[in-house]
């Protein structure tokens, strides 16, 4: 038998590893990938993926004298509905009850170029309201991409181009792009206009927990899909899988004995598990080689996953068409062809058995 599909050649990194050539031999294609200041530059020397540092990095605070004070109608939040790190921030404005008080808006799934004049890859928003469903033209700047934003926020910007950005419409600037930081703020600091003021996801006496569970879930987890997926070499790839499914281990094991991360009450840690989590059978199972074990394969990881979706207001965080079309179509390096596998389509809105712990 001829085989009619044969792998794509990687023929060279470009300078600083900001572009990859691929050829495609079967249709002599040639593709020119010109990365810039994105996730895709952040390979160390080992074929492993490092992540770098956000930038700005202001607080929204009660204190007298604030410069960023929490008013109504004031912040914005520009996300992805793709990104789980701006999910977490979008699932925290849902269930703390804020979606009158802060306004959001979610760019394309799909990177797109954003400017003619070189070849960075990122988020843009479309055109008009109707050009592409749940995605909206940036309502305060008029801008075409988050890249647009950062720039406006800051004339010498140099780094990459994040969702989330929660920005200040009043001070016309980013106020914060790191989502572990938004989030807090979206706790404590909004409580006099928040709906659902009295909800702590951060309390005092769990604070140590929820860190200590924070930092290996980030590490095994969060950041771990990641640095399987973007792995350059075989020795990165196996090492942060095993060090993944050490920790999906240790959840389902956890989540055997309570209902949350952090014991019976939902946590911070939740939120921050569950954005991987959603993800992990549609995306990062086959575009990641996350697949030793699926989701669905952990019966306590599986039913802890409906039971986060289904707090009221989650669920309308999750687009699952956002976040496949986004993985499958934004990475060529990975995926060339953007194909989009059909499954597994999971209703994570049927029954689970989490009620059995009380909370
Ligand atoms: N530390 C940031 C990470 C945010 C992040 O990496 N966002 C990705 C999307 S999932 C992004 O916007 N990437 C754009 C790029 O790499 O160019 C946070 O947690 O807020």
């Amino acid at each position: 038998m001829i085989s009619v599909f044969t792998k794509p050649q990687l023929l060279a990194f470009g300078p600083n590893k900001n572009s990859i050539s691929f050829i495609l031999p079967q249709f002599s294609l040639k593709f020119n990938l010109q990365m810039a200041r994105s996730a895709i530059d952040e390979m160390s020397d080992t074929g492993a993926f490092k992540r770098t540092a956000s930038t700005f990095r202001n607080f929204i605070s009660r204190e007298p004298n604030s410069t960023f004070p929490p008013e109504s109608g004031r912040y914005h939040l520009y996300v992805s509905y793709a990104c789980p790190w701006a999910s977490r921030c979008l699932a925290y404005l849902m269930i703390k009850g804020l979606e009158k008080a802060i306004t959001f808006t979610s760019v394309k799934p799909i990177w797109e170029r954003t400017k003619e004049s070189d070849e960075h890859m990122g988020w843009v928003f479309p055109a008009s309201a109707t050009e592409e469903p749940d995605a909206e033209p940036d309502p305060l700047n008029g801008t075409r991409s988050i890249r647009e934003l950062y720039e406006l926020a800051s004339t010498n910007y140099v780094g990459k181009y994040t969702v989330p950005v929660l920005w200040d419409k009043k001070l016309k600037t980013i106020v914060n792009n790191e989502s572990s930081e938004i989030i807090r703020m979206f706790n404590t600091e909004f409580n006099d206009i928040a709906e659902n003021a009295t909800l702590d996801l951060y309390p005092s006496h769990l604070r140590a927990q929820i860190d200590e569970t924070n930092e290996w879930v980030y590490n095994g987890i969060n950041n771990g899909v990641y640095k399987c997926g973007f792995a350059r070499k075989q020795g990165p790839y196996e090492q942060a899988a095993k060090e993944l499914y050490k920790a999906l281990d240790k959840c389902d094991e956890m989540l055997g004995k309570q209902r949350y991360i952090c014991g019976n009450t939902l946590s911070e840690a939740d939120i921050r598990l569950f954005v991987t989590l959603i993800r992990f059978d549609e995306v990062y199972a086959v575009h990641f080689k996350c697949n030793k074990k699926l989701l669905r394969e952990y019966p306590n990881l599986f039913n802890y996953t409906k039971d986060i979706f289904q707090i009221p207001g989650m669920s309308s965080t999750v687009n699952m068409q956002h976040i496949k079309r986004h993985y499958y179509g934004s990475h060529p390096f990975i995926n060339p062809f953007g194909i989009i596998p059909l499954g597994p389509d999971i209703d994570y809105s049927s029954p689970h058995d989490r009620n059995r712990f009380s909370s």
